[in-house]
């Protein structure tokens, strides 16, 4: 009733993935164990974003990551939450995080059936101005009780089982996929619980938005060059579209998910591979794409058919509205 001041049939993020998960006879509670844990991971990291003006959070920390970048201390801290987090689940076997070189094989005592693939806090380079940063995670399962090797982690993205972000921007939003849809959940910090405010999310086919780092252009190859040229310069009567671009993936990905457009990392020069990595930041961003009824494509290949050989391996990326996606697909077909 329009007239109640609270909503009591509350929606939460633990409710909706338990209902999920009941349609699955074969379910035995881990995933939503695991799932509870990647949550208090998020509402720690949320807590720690919000704090860290005023907790002088913020600063180097005298390290640096693997791909040799400057760590922010909050990269840290994040970091360290969530892989204590997942370990004491004692749902996980595996987990590659980018703030590690190495996997972290989980201890036999401590193991569970799953592998988390995760980027504790990324778009760093956005921590010191206030702009919304987030938590990527994806889920893989492994089939049978081997001991577990890298290859468990080194799967090609459609045989994740989940993935997700968490958003820490003018609200905390978790944006999750099991396979069936996308949902998102906003945090209610009153309550401390994620809530479901965008059930059954859907990309608009096409958008008006695209969104890249436009001073890498002069390293473009063809394809991406042409693209972005017809973004501004239609040749088809179609009206040019809005160039928006963050330099926060997630936020990226999250505005292009709720308004349409596409989101370009592509390959260049200096960077022939792109620079976002496959395991934790393209794959889950593809799945969800793909859940969405979008699509995400390398240049060559459908982005969750790609095998990866190495955990930090990078890629270039494109991904977005099903049509627009559609577009940069046949300029790369007929460059062969
Ligand atoms: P990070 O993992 O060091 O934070 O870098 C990843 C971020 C993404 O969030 C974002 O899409 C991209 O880097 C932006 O890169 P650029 O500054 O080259 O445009
Ligand atoms: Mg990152």
């Amino acid at each position: 009733h329009a007239a109640d001041a609270h909503r009591t049939d509350l929606m939460t993020i633990t409710r909706f993935v338990l209902n999920e998960q009941s349609k699955h006879p074969e379910s035995r509670g881990d995933f939503t164990i695991l799932l509870n844990h990647i949550v208090l991971g998020c509402k720690f990291v949320c807590s720690a974003v919000n704090k860290a003006g005023l907790a002088k959070l913020i600063g180097l920390a005298g390290e640096t990551n693997v791909q040799g970048e400057e760590q922010k201390k909050l990269d840290v801290l994040s970091n360290e939450v969530f892989v204590k987090a997942l370990v004491s689940s004692g749902r996980t076997c595996i987990l590659v995080s980018e703030e590690d070189e190495e996997a972290t094989f989980v201890d036999p005592s401590k193991r569970g059936r799953y592998c988390v693939v995760f980027d504790p806090l990324d778009g760093s380079s956005n921590i010191d101005c206030g702009v919304s940063i987030g938590t990527i995670f994806g889920i893989y399962m492994m089939k049978d009780n081997h001991e577990p090797t890298l290859d468990d982690v080194l799967q090609p993205g459609k045989q994740m089982l989940a993935a997700g972000y968490c958003m820490y921007g003018s609200s905390c939003t978790l944006v999750l996929s099991t396979g069936e849809g996308v949902n998102g959940f906003t945090l209610d910090p009153s309550l401390g619980e994620f809530i479901l405010t965008h059930p059954g999310i859907k990309i608009p086919k096409k958008g008006k938005i695209y969104s890249v780092n436009e001073g890498n252009a002069k390293n473009w190859d063809g394809p991406t060059a042409k693209y972005v040229e017809k973004c501004k310069f239609p040749k088809d009567g179609s009206s040019s579209k809005s160039l928006r671009y963050i330099g926060s993936m997630v936020a990226d990905v999250h505005r292009t998910l709720l308004y349409g457009g596409i989101f370009l990392y592509p390959a260049d020069k200096k960077s022939p591979s792109g620079k976002l990595r496959v395991l934790y930041e393209v794959f889950p961003m593809s799945f969800l794409m793909e859940q969405a009824g979008g699509q995400a494509f390398t240049g060559k290949q459908r982005a969750l058919d790609l095998v990866p050989t190495k955990i930090h391996e990078r890629s270039p990326i494109f991904l977005g509205s099903f049509d627009d996606v559609e577009d940069i697909k046949a300029l790369y077909a007929a460059e062969g």
